[in-house]
């Protein structure tokens, strides 16, 4: 008999090519999960299954704003991974730092379509498995930014307070089946995020974390695997984790009037 935590489950996971989605792989891999790992840059998802093992992981390289390619890596799903057990939904991004006034609005549509359509299509094409098989845990990376306003978050917050309520209504619908679904809520991670959020500009992602001690993809993969790995009768419905270096401030006052 296998005593590793995750042996039974089959988890799904998108954007593992990097930050979370990739270190979530890795440590829940290391408690038995099978995984099928999803982004769009492949080579990494292929360095990725050299790690682990190719009986352990399936790859597909996927761009989660496309629910066709969503709902056929599904469809085409080989026999051993066809019993999803966990989806986490973890792709997501944010484009540009400017007050909504100066933001494009391209950014803005694609934010939309990375952060919310990308995890309609997931969770549509992956519930009906664990309602068939009463059996799942949909784990959404949301952020403090759906929670808490900041200058710049415009969009990106936006996204994730939907992330949030989304979380929360999927509760309500799956009330009375063994299914759980729970909203990580990390802030400030160092991963590839601020790169892409600053467009390439290494400094500028690189002075963010300056003199901080932010919170690493390994930190939100333990949160992750412990919420998983809670006994089937207790559901954690949202967990926000900040880095100890990080806190409130006090509220803008225009004071020129
Ligand atoms: P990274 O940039 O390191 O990773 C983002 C991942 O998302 C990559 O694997 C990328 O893969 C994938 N991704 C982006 N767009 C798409 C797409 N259209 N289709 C499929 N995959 C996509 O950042 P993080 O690990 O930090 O981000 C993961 C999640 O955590 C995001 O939802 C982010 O909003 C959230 N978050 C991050 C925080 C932080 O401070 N870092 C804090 C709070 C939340 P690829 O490019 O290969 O497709
Ligand atoms: C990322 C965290 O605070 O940069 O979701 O918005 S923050």
């Amino acid at each position: 008999m296998n005593n590793s935590p995750l042996s039974n489950h089959v988890i799904f996971i998108t954007g593992a090519t990097s930050g979370f989605g990739k270190a979530c792989a890795k440590l829940l891999a290391s408690h038995g999960a099978k995984l099928i790992l999803t982004g769009r840059r492949y080579e990494r998802l292929e360095e990725l299954q050299n790690e682990l093992g190719a009986d352990k992981t399936h790859i597909v390289e996927l761009d989660v704003t496309q629910n066709d390619a969503v709902q056929k890596v599904i469809a085409d799903l080989p026999a051993a991974f066809t019993h999803i057990t966990v989806l986490i939904n973890n792709a997501g991004l944010s484009l540009g730092m400017e007050l909504a006034q100066n933001c494009s609005i391209t950014d803005w549509s694609h934010v939309v379509d990375t952060n919310i359509k990308g995890i309609l299509h997931c969770t549509h094409a992956i519930l009906p498995i664990m309602v068939a098989n009463n059996n799942g845990h949909i784990i959404n990376i949301g952020s403090i930014a759906g929670s808490y306003p900041y200058p710049g978050g415009n969009v990106y917050g936006a996204t994730k307070a939907f992330v949030k309520q989304f979380s929360l209504n999927l509760r309500a619908d799956l009330f009375g089946t063994a299914i759980r679904v729970t909203n990580v809520e990390p802030g400030l991670a160092e991963t590839e995020f601020s790169i892409v959020r600053f467009k390439g500009d290494m400094e500028k992602a690189k002075s963010l974390y300056a003199g901080t001690n932010p919170i690493t993809a390994e930190d939100i993969a333990e949160t992750v695997f412990w919420c998983l790995n809670r006994p089937a009768h207790i559901n954690i419905n949202r967990i926000e984790v900040m880095p100890t270096c990080q806190a409130f401030g006090t509220f803008a006052i225009d004071r020129s009037n």
